[in-house]
């Protein structure tokens, strides 16, 4: 059965595939998986028929038969679990590639989505030259670490897993900030996620939402 995702009609991010299908798109991509896309509004995502599938109202969401689910990570989880090539077989080291989708997504993405979204939201405001520093900090401060743990490793955890799949994502939100340059392997390993065929189709896609262009399958 083919699964359908939503993704945003107009992505503010104007196809930088920062949106957070495109992490999904780039887990069904690498397993092989064809998907249908259906488009939403910001309007229509807080309608009824959208928040039936979405409590929350955001995007993306994933439909296949009966089943439906939102969060990105759940969504890749299910992805990795029911096809081959995102988790390892081995019962460890899959756990262990289990628990490095949790760290991009609980201890990695909160500090940068929270500079990301200050960045975007309140530089009108009078405390945002004084918050910024520590927003900066915060993040620096769990590249650093994630840099150390990462050392010269091509992925975190042996092969290539979900894992590094929603780090690199997580990652790519502090494209264009300065930040990552002081961290030259982490630059490495998101320029290698970002080098795999199926990352590349992944971004195509989403980008071609955004120029009208024809997907790129
Ligand atoms: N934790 C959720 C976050 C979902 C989320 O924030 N989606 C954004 C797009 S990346 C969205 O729909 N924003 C519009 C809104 O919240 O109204 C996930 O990982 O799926």
């Amino acid at each position: 059965m083919t699964p359908t995702i939503t993704a945003f009609e107009r992505s503010p991010d104007r196809g930088r595939g920062l949106a957070r299908d495109t992490r999904v798109r780039w887990a069904l991509e690498e397993v092989g998986q064809p998907y249908d896309v259906r488009l939403v509004s910001f309007s229509a995502m807080k309608e009824p028929a959208h928040l039936g599938l979405h409590p929350f109202g955001q995007i993306p969401t994933y439909e296949e038969g009966d089943l439906v689910l939102f969060e990105s990570g759940a969504i890749v989880f299910h992805i990795a679990a029911n096809h081959a090539g995102l988790l390892p077989d081995d019962a460890n080291a899959r756990a262990r590639a289990i628990t490095w989708m949790f760290a991009a997504l609980n201890t990695v993405e909160p500090p940068i989505f929270e500079r990301a979204l200050a960045t975007l939201m309140e530089r009108d405001k009078p405390w945002y030259e004084q918050r910024l520093p520590m927003l900066d900090d915060r993040v620096r401060g769990r590249l650093g670490e994630l840099s150390t743990r990462l050392g010269d490793a091509d992925w975190l955890d042996g092969e290539f897993s979900a894992g590094d799949l929603l780090m690199v994502t997580v990652l790519r939100r502090l494209d264009g900030s300065g930040m990552l340059e002081a961290f030259p392997n982490l630059c490495a390993y998101i320029a290698r996620g970002e080098a795999r065929p199926a990352y590349r189709r992944a971004f195509e896609d989403q980008l071609a939402v955004f120029t009208g262009a024809a997907p790129a399958n």
